[in-house]
């Protein structure tokens, strides 16, 4: 049973114009109620009708009506779109009486539900949408762009496709081993099949995880000791003074965030309190957040102080990030140097000079460049990638088992669970449950 909803599209606030969505099979009759200006039931599809909302007599306000008959419409069902002024009031007066003649209110991502369970749209492309509204950088817009015309679509039936040819043909041998021009699906034939699709996995489960930091923006921690001047860096990067900056040592206690683009790359930057051996128990806390900090980040920016030489506080910093993504930053680079490092970037966060550089071996460290948005081979959020990495290692499970010899049919199970894994990318085979709670996670209005 599909009843009537409603709910602001636009976001709460004072704007020009508010547009508040119906959808639902009595969308068009209920609205009609309160509309005075011409039949909006007898109205062709797609149109637009100026009018008036009234509440018995009272004119609550002066409106454009879009009308779209189902299933031609964003959702699949009846629709109407009232475009009414922007104020708080005026469309909170609108809502209420909407619900008074029969709707009720939507919940969030209610209307993505309903275009994904009318089939027009599929999972891939529901994101995309959310994905375009959230996007904060160029490439970001331009993937759930890709996405929303189906590119992730696309890309997860070339898989399905192969997958479905191989257990199809694996049927055909159990069900029909009388048929002799069917291929016998043998060890030999199975395993170079398999290793193909699983190669070819690897690369988009590569891609994703860098493409993941071109969408998402990287989280990017910058830690060092006390005074080695990661405050300074922040308000450098941000070109803003967010972070307050004194020569005592412990000045930042706390996180401090901020985000940054350039060019296609989005940073979200964490100041952290200095990382040494304290005492004060609000400092201690800091330094725990610091180190919780680093596990987080996706990129660390090691801030030292060339003016200084290099302690032991400092390397044990070194050695506490070797194993993460990170770039040393050589802070201070206006006084005299006391030592060097490898792959150092040279800065003066005072003086604001190296930020270029820095900029640069982010954009190198993080590959960004070998991503080809317009080839689409990527999937741009985590719920997809973890599903495709599902697949893949059910592949590489059919693969063992089918290198040690077991029955193709015994085989088949976990092929065929990654061809599920795959069909819940797009929602093919995704429960009622994690449909609801995915689409909860939409905008209202949505
Ligand atoms: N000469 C020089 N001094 C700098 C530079 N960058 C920062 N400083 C100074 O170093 C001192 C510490 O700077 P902060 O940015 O507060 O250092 P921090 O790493 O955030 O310190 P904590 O928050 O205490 O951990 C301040 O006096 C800054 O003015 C630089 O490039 N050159
Ligand atoms: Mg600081």
């Amino acid at each position: 049973m599909v009843d009537n909803i409603c709910a602001k599209s636009t976001p709460y606030g004072a704007s020009a114009i508010a547009i508040i969505r119906c959808s639902g099979p009595q969308a068009i009759d209920l609205v009609n109620q309160i509309f005075f200006g011409c039949d909006l039931t007898k109205v062709p599809s797609h149109t637009i009708h100026y009018g008036h909302i009234k509440d018995g007599n009272e004119i609550i306000d002066e409106v454009l009506c879009n009308v779209f008959i189902g299933p031609k419409s964003f959702d699949g069902e009846n629709m109407v779109e009232i475009n009414c002024h922007g104020g708080i009031l005026v469309s909170n007066k609108i809502l209420q009486l909407l619900l008074r003649i029969g709707f009720r209110m939507a919940e969030p991502g209610e209307f993505s539900k309903r275009a994904f369970l009318n089939q027009r749209l599929d999972l891939t492309q529901a994101e995309a949408i959310m994905d375009i509204i959230h996007a904060e950088n160029n490439l970001a817009l331009k993937s759930s762009q890709n996405s929303l015309r189906k590119s992730t679509t696309k890309l997860i039936y070339s898989f399905r496709d192969r997958l479905l040819d191989i257990l199809a043909k694996i049927e055909v041998n159990i069900d029909y081993p009388e048929y002799e021009d069917s291929v016998e699906v043998t060890k030999e034939y199975l395993l170079p099949v398999l290793v193909d699709v699983r190669k070819d996995m690897e690369e988009i489960l590569k891609n994703s995880k860098i493409s993941k930091l071109a969408i998402h923006g990287i989280k990017t921690a910058i830690i060092g000791k006390p005074n080695v001047g990661k405050s300074s860096l922040l308000n450098m990067m941000l070109e803003e003074d967010k972070a307050i900056v004194t020569d005592i040592p412990g000045t930042t206690r706390d996180w401090i965030e901020g985000s940054l683009t350039f060019g296609d790359l989005t940073l979200h930057l964490i100041d952290t309190a200095g990382i040494h051996q304290s005492s004060d128990r609000v400092e201690q806390i800091g330094i725990e957040r610091s180190s919780k900090a680093i596990s987080e980040a996706d990129l660390v920016l090691v801030v030292l102080d060339t003016s200084r030489p290099l302690d032991q506080e400092d390397k044990e910093l070194l050695e506490l990030t070797k194993d993460k993504p990170r770039i040393l930053v050589g802070n201070k680079k206006d006084q005299p140097s006391c030592f060097a490092l490898d792959n150092m970037v040279m800065i003066s966060a005072k003086k604001n000079e190296g930020l270029e550089l820095l900029l640069d071996a982010i954009q190198k460290l993080t590959n960004l460049d070998q991503i080809n948005i317009d080839e689409g081979r990527f999937l741009s959020n985590t719920r997809q990638t973890n599903l495709m990495q599902h697949a893949y290692e059910s592949l590489n499970q059919a693969y063992k088992a089918c290198q040690d010899g077991t029955d193709i049919d015994l085989v088949e199970i976990d092929i065929k669970q990654a061809f599920d894994d795959l069909g819940a990318i797009t929602g093919q085979s995704t429960p009622e449950e994690l449909i609801t709670a995915l689409f909860t996670k939409f905008c209202l209005g949505k």
